[in-house]
């Protein structure tokens, strides 16, 4: 194994030089970022061998390739070292040039190609791909801004672009000699793959993350230039900059931008491309067997284009007939769905397509042709076939032609593949029901685990008797039968005290607010959706708030409402919300009479790195998102591995967690998801807000002159989503329904926390059956069922 492997027992000589190189100067009179660069150059110099073995070894037999349109990475290199067992060697060297590994780590940006969920979902994928040793290759955009950086200015959320890695970023490696072109009716860009290693735990396979760069045909256009045309030739490398130059922050609401639909085609007709001449390099132009030893999985719909691009390359490039064509393109595409939201669902407009790509264009044309007679024949009736046809209306629908072009159709909860069944995608299970599978979604218990929180997993490795149970989480469940033991409670209490304390102090540091780590630690981190109800949250610390200076005597367990969340720059009552929050943190903050008993926090700037600080410290893990929104939900399993209990619905994975660990080592409220739509057909919310005590109160608070949203009309607006009616009204996510049960919910459990050896136990129950929410699981799941992959032998 590479972790025993001599050359690295001293990489102090080896940063030198490596900073040296990197800085121009010597690692002592280096800036941490700079000592940074160094080391993590000085990583990518101890794989380097590892990874063009694993790379040749993966690519003649069968493999899976992962197309997404985002990456969530967070930081590279605590998670490198620790997989190459090198942490503590590189303390020592780091030490040694007179700096402090804490520092280096801390100076790295994330690498946040990604809105939320989905983008770290693959992230997590990878990383289980390389542990498991599987032949897995993920392709994306390498964008230049990152999701936006968020600050608060008076309470209000504003954007800030986040170029990543302008400083630097050896963690990528530019190919030249695998760059293609990429061919629009209006542009032709030249796509420049930059790779990035994967490594794995206790294995010395590589996996690889290729990332697409857009660049100019040639490096200048000297006619333009010669003729005087200079700044035109300029603004058209502009345009082909352009391309890669941004993520889209919108997770949920589609937005039909032409350049959004250009970085997808970008990017699935670059990997098509670099996967079909890997193909025909190791067995020949014959492409007949093309899905025999090639598998897509397709990240939502974001990169569906792949399915007619294949079609192209297929007839056009190797005179293929249609019926083969499809045949290995309906072998080779399985499609992931991410939500149930209709307006999330991508469709686009017709005249964008015949704008940039006409013969795609035409190839779709041609699968919906075909589409019509298939359905036909079948029997279908001619409305219900318009509805799913791939162009309806004058637009193309992208989860159409997933689903008709995939061999496999997930969801990514069991509740979740359930709605698709019988709702979302109901028409095509009816037709194919052989195609619908369910892989709940896992996270990986190396960064969410063993990395974040090395107190507990220290602890675990003692219980466990080696560190095993990082590669197979499953080994924890025998350890449940300790969770009455005074002493593992004992333990687990002091754990989760350290992690808080640690919080404190960070936040402190970052944002200036000091909290007491005594206090309950309530935390809910996820993007800022209407759907995901950050307002029945506020509503409640509101409400508390409220009963504690209405009774200052009343006898409550101090408890701190952490938040942190971005919204969509577009997303007003998102914006809207999030303002609130500040507001409800400005006045419960600075009453004197309130004191440790109530706190609130805002983690400004929400990503990877802040939630690998906040979920080992989480007391209270909330996941309240109305029934049958959620699709999945995978911070809920990161809090759940790290001992916090779970405050929420019967949503997404929620349903499965509670299955693990039963309903009594979790609080569960709320409408379900069978019994909201007889609900919701009655629903009045005034009445709602009437008949439950204190609501009324806290309604009006967003409108009397309590809070203040300095005239921006958002509070007034969160009131009207509550209690008007029509359209952008009637509380369509329940939020004034669930409040009665949710406070009950939220103060059992703050009740419930006094007894510390019983809550801990809980805790413990939850860290211990935690296995199934490992990502390894949901992979071997899908290599396994879906992709039909073996690990690499090595
Ligand atoms: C689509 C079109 C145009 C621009 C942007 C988008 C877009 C981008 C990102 C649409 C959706 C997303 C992200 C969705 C997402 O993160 N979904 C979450 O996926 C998780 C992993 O499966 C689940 O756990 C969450 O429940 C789900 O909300």
């Amino acid at each position: 194994m590479t972790k025993e492997k001599s050359v690295t027992s001293d990489l102090t000589s080896s940063l030198g030089s490596f900073t040296r190189a990197v800085a121009g100067r010597s690692p002592e009179s280096s800036t941490p970022m700079e000592v940074w660069s160094g080391l993590s150059s000085n990583i990518v110099d101890l794989i380097a061998d590892d990874w063009e073995k694993s790379v040749s070894r993966a690519a003649t037999g069968r493999q899976q390739h992962y197309f997404s349109a985002e990456f969530l990475m967070g930081r590279a290199l605590l998670n490198n070292l620790t997989n190459l067992n090198l942490v503590d060697t590189a303390a020592k060297a780091v030490k040694a040039h007179g700096q402090n590994l804490s520092d280096v780590l801390e100076a790295e940006h994330d690498a946040a190609l990604g809105n939320g969920g989905l983008g770290r979902l693959a992230a997590c994928f990878l990383d289980s791909c390389a542990t498991l040793d599987l032949p897995v290759t993920g392709y994306g955009i390498l964008y230049r801004y990152g999701l936006f950086k968020q600050s608060f200015e008076d309470g209000f959320q504003r954007e800030h672009p986040d170029p990543w890695m302008e400083e630097g970023y050896p963690f990528v490696i530019r190919r030249e000699e695998e760059a293609r072109y990429v061919k629009f009716d209006d542009l032709d860009v030249r796509a420049v793959p930059y790779d990035m290693p994967i490594t794995g735990y206790g294995t010395n396979n590589v996996g690889t993350l290729r990332l697409w760069k857009s660049e100019p045909m040639e490096e200048f256009d000297y006619d333009a230039f010669n003729s005087q045309r200079f700044t035109d030739a300029i603004v058209e490398r502009e345009r082909v900059a352009d391309l890669c130059r941004v993520l889209y922050p919108n997770d949920t609401t589609y937005e039909g931008k032409v350049l959004r639909v250009r970085q997808q085609y970008f990017f699935v007709s670059a990997s098509l491309q670099t996967m079909v001449d890997s193909y025909i390099a190791h067995h020949g132009t014959d492409m007949s067997k093309f899905a025999e030893y090639n598998c897509i999985q397709l990240n939502d719909t974001h990169p569906v284009l792949a399915v007619p691009e294949l079609m192209r390359i297929l007839l056009d490039d190797h005179g293929m007939t249609w019926e083969d064509a499809w045949d290995i393109t309906t072998k080779t595409f399985a499609y992931t769905n991410h939500t149930t939201l209709t307006e999330a669902l991508e469709t686009w407009e017709y005249s964008i397509f015949q704008q940039l790509f006409g013969r795609v264009l035409e190839i779709i044309a041609e699968i919906d042709r075909r589409f019509r007679i298939d359905m036909a024949q079948r029997g279908i009736a001619d409305d219900r076939i318009d509805f799913l046809a791939p162009i309806s209306q004058g637009r193309i629908h992208m989860a159409w032609i997933a689903c008709y072009a995939s061999f496999s159709i997930n969801g990514v909860a069991a509740i979740h593949t359930n709605i698709l069944k019988k709702d979302t995608l109901n028409d095509w299970y009816e037709i194919w029901p052989e195609k619908f599978n369910n892989k709940t979604n896992g996270v990986t218990p190396r960064r969410w685990l063993n990395q974040c929180n090395p107190r507990l997993a220290k602890l675990l490795t003692k219980q466990v008797g080696s560190d095993a149970w990082v590669s197979n989480l499953d080994m924890l469940a025998p350890l449940s039968a300790k969770a009455h033991l005074k002493s593992i409670q004992k333990e687990l209490i002091k754990i989760k005290r350290a992690n808080k304390k640690d919080f404190a102090d960070w936040i402190e540091k970052r944002q200036g607010i000091t909290i007491n780590p005594d206090a309950v630690f309530d935390v809910q981190i996820k993007r800022l959706h209407e759907y995901k109800r950050q307002l029945l949250n506020a509503f409640y610390v509101l409400d508390r708030y409220f009963a504690i200076k209405a009774d200052p005597s009343l006898d409550v367990t101090p408890s701190v409402a952490i938040f942190g969340a971005k919204a969509a720059p577009g997303y007003f009552r998102a914006k809207g919300i999030i303002k609130l929050i500040n507001e409800i943190a400005e006045l419960v903050n600075n009453d004197p009479e309130i004191g440790d008993k109530l706190k609130v926090v805002f983690i400004e700037n929400y990503n990877v790195s802040p939630a690998e600080k906040v979920i080992p410290a989480a007391d209270i893990s909330e996941q309240i998102s109305m029934a049958g929104k959620e699709a999945s939900g995978t911070g809920n399993m990161k809090f759940m591995m790290n001992g916090a209990l779970t405050l929420g619905t019967l949503d997404g994975a929620n349903v499965e967690i509670v299955d693990a660990v039963g309903e009594e080592n979790a609080y569960i409220f709320g409408a379900t998801e069978d019994e909201l739509p007889t609900i919701m057909a009655s629903y009045d919310p005034h009445a709602a807000m009437e008949s439950t005590e204190g609501l009324t109160r806290v309604v009006n608070a967003l409108t009397d002159g309590t809070l203040d949203d300095n005239g921006s009309g958002m509070f007034a607006d969160i009131r009207r989503s509550l209690l008007e009616s029509g359209p952008g009204g009637s509380d369509i996510y329940y939020v004034l329904g669930d409040f009665a049960s949710y406070r009950e919910a939220r103060d059992r459990a703050l009740n419930d926390y006094r007894d510390q050896n019983e809550w801990a136990r809980k805790c413990w129950l939850n860290i211990t059956l935690s296995g199934r929410f490992s990502s390894d699981r949901t992979i071997n799941d899908y290599a396994r069922e879906v992709w039909r992959i073996e690990p690499v032998k090595k």
